[in-house]
């Protein structure tokens, strides 16, 4: 039987474990990404690790999320990162070079790789061929020093794309269309390859549009073969040298497959306030909007803006719409400004942002209350935009630069007199890499000093699981719990390098007015010594990969997650932080448990240590049940050394 295009990377990049889909394999990582909101984290446990010269073919240090700088903290952030990134051997893209996934993929991107990016969309890479996996800081501090990167060996689901998208229809339906099949949970353990004849007539910018919000499936990542028009992105980067054509064999059989005829696809939207809340643009086409924003990781190609400035070319954005755009990149935003179509935008009403995430990660443009936003991003959790009760709709550039000049959510199709401007993909784009900052020679490297400002803290270890647990509940709460839930970005996001302050803030939506917050209720039990238990029902921990997420709220006591079920990312971001992540073994005994509860678990370090099941008993006597471990080996050996990094420090003494 031949094999899938996932599986040929996977055997050339195993460095522990056999290919067998389940059991836990450990995979070489040839180049890595960070971007500033988890980067600074992972360079300081990457400097806990002993620092160094990384091991990787490739690192880079991006400059995206961060970038308003109200306050010395962002500012902090960048210099400590530009200089760690220096003294580190890493490239660093400076702030305003453009988004971490767009630019990796324009100028560092290449077929076949393996690639470990701190950030959750890190699959916009296998829009190239790459197998490009999100992961929390600390496991990416950990390949740069050198270590593979371990999961569990995934099951491989084909989609079948056949056709052609018409006209007005995008790449982004495709991925909303699989949205709407698969939703945002129950995707653990796979990854996506795309495969079909539909494949060919899709360009990069477009695979790495559907790769990019792969991410929101919850799978491991998604890949697109490399062929011909992966050789034409990488010749109109001058990058042709990193070509290879790579697919699956022919007789390579998929655990599943689903097939999309792309020719019958519809503009689609992502509705408030879930990615996976798929209706057709026909369906709530009238609806009036008063926000549109085009941008972020997903689409802020060339291309999509070619198409959104031929749409808007002499014509006027709706008086009663604020609508921005943020170019992806520094290399988009220079060809729009050099070629005039940021003159045509400019002129329609568009307000023009930097490169850079922006308003998707809620810094800035938050909308108004209670209007409709229509943005091109990826995510659409609610409150994320920064308003409480948002009602944000995700949708393809094409069908929010036309509601933008209709004041009402509307499908492009349907613009009048506005025939679909083709863009070709351009022979040569314009490059200029002098916001890259390159890794320096050793004489150099030497004489770097990296600055730390104040507000750049190390965080804080974690404490050795105790032989039995008495815990609190401090928080009960439901399905689909996203980090952003836990912890917010926004205004806060600042904080990211400064544990003690960020904690703060850990599930500031259940906060109430006046009553004590998360924070304050779990610091009181920390002191007496009282572990937190956290109890969630499903696909806890969806989105981001921010390690803060484990990070603080292990900062705050809490050593037990009980859910339903906990995505990926997170559940090995709580296990790298110390924090015991169990499942339900009945589902049901999930209303059992209530807010305040006491809960103990007396065999707490044996389960850890040898058993996938363990007893969870009331401390009035009241109810017991069983909590299921679902760990491997490696996993145990982590959590029995109070965490990641010390678990890393202990092998490399070994
Ligand atoms: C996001 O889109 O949620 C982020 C912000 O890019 C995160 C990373 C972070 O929280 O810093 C992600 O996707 O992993
Ligand atoms: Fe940035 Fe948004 Fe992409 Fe996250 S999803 S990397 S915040 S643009």
């Amino acid at each position: 039987m031949g094999q899938t295009l996932v599986e040929k990377i996977l055997s050339q990049h195993l460095a522990d474990g056999t290919l067998v889909t389940g059991e836990q394999i450990g995979i070489r990582i040839d180049q890595t990404l960070t971007q500033d909101a988890t980067g600074t984290t992972s360079y300081l446990l990457y400097e806990s690790m002993g620092g160094g010269r990384v091991k990787t073919d490739l690192s880079v240090s991006y400059v995206d999320h961060n970038m308003a700088g109200f306050g010395p903290e962002n500012h902090n952030d960048h210099l400590y990162l530009q200089t760690v990134a220096a003294k580190s051997g890493v490239y660093h893209s400076r702030a305003g070079n453009g988004i971490c996934h767009q630019v990796h993929l324009e100028r560092f991107g290449k077929p076949g790789a393996t690639l470990l990016g701190s950030d959750s969309h890190t699959p916009t890479g296998g829009g190239i061929g790459m197998l490009a996996i999100g992961a929390g800081g600390l496991d990416v501090a950990v390949a740069m020093a050198g270590g593979p990167f371990y999961l569990k060996c995934p099951k491989v689901l084909g989609v079948k794309l056949t056709g052609e998208l018409n006209d007005w229809v995008a790449a982004k339906d495709v991925i909303l269309k699989l949205l709407s099949i698969l939703s945002t949970k129950g995707n653990v353990g796979w990854v996506v390859e795309y495969c079909g004849d539909g494949v060919e007539r899709l360009s990069v910018p477009q695979r790495a549009t559907i790769t990019n919000m792969g991410a929101e499936l919850g799978v491991t990542t998604s890949i697109f073969p490399s062929d011909e028009q992966t050789r034409t992105f990488l010749a109109a980067q001058k990058r042709e040298n990193d070509y290879q054509p790579l697919a699956a064999d022919s007789d390579a059989e998929y655990d599943r497959v689903i097939e999309i005829d792309l020719n019958e696809l519809e503009p689609l939207a992502a509705c408030p306030s879930s990615p996976d809340n798929i209706k057709s643009i026909r369906e709530i086409g009238g609806l009036e909007t008063r926000q549109v924003v085009i941008g972020s990781c997903t689409n802020s190609s060339y291309t999509d803006l070619m198409m959104v400035a031929k749409v808007l070319k002499g014509r006027r954005v709706n008086e009663m719409v604020e609508f921005a755009i943020a170019p992806g990149s520094r290399e988009v935003l220079n060809m729009l400004a050099e070629n005039g179509a940021l003159a045509d935008m400019i002129t329609a009403g568009a307000r023009v942002l930097e490169s850079g995430c922006g308003p998707c990660i809620g810094q800035g443009f938050s909308p108004a209350n209670g209007v409709v936003s229509l943005r091109t991003f990826n995510r659409n959790f609610a409150g994320r935009s920064g308003t409480k009760g948002d009602q944000v709709y995700l949708v393809s550039p094409e069908t929010a630069v036309a509601s933008a000049l209709t004041g009402k959510i509307t499908d492009p199709r349907d613009l009048p007199g506005v025939t679909f401007p083709k863009i070709k993909m351009p022979n040569k784009f314009v490059i200029n890499d002098n916001m890259i900052e390159p890794p320096l020679d050793d004489a150099e490297t030497a004489k770097i000093e990296i600055l730390r400002g104040p507000t750049i803290v190390v965080p804080e270890a974690p404490k050795p699981l105790p032989e039995k647990l008495a815990g609190h509940v401090l928080l009960k709460c439901g399905d689909k719990i996203t980090t952003d839930h836990i912890m917010p970005a926004g205004t806060f996001l600042k904080l990211r390098s400064n544990v003690p302050e960020y904690a703060k803030v850990v599930f500031n939506c259940f906060n109430e007015e006046g009553k004590p917050t998360f924070a304050g209720r779990a610091l009181a039990l920390k002191s007496k010594g009282v572990a937190g238990v956290i109890i969630a029902g499903e696909s806890y921990g969806q989105g981001s990969s921010r390690e803060h997420a484990a990070l603080c709220p292990m900062y705050l006591g809490v050593q037990v997650v009980i859910a339903k079920s906990i995505e990926r990312i997170h559940k090995a971001n709580l296990i790298n932080f110390c924090i015991v992540p169990f499942e339900f073994a009945d589902p049901a005994d999930y209303d059992k448990i209530e807010r305040d509860d006491e809960l103990r678990i007396d065999g707490l370090l044996e389960a850890v240590k040898s058993s996938d099941t363990v007893k969870i008993a009331k401390t009035d006597g009241s109810f017991e049940f069983v909590g299921k471990l679902a760990l491997s080996d490696r996993d145990r050996e982590i959590l029995l050394s109070a965490g990641l990094l010390n678990y890393t420090r202990k092998k490399v003494s070994e």
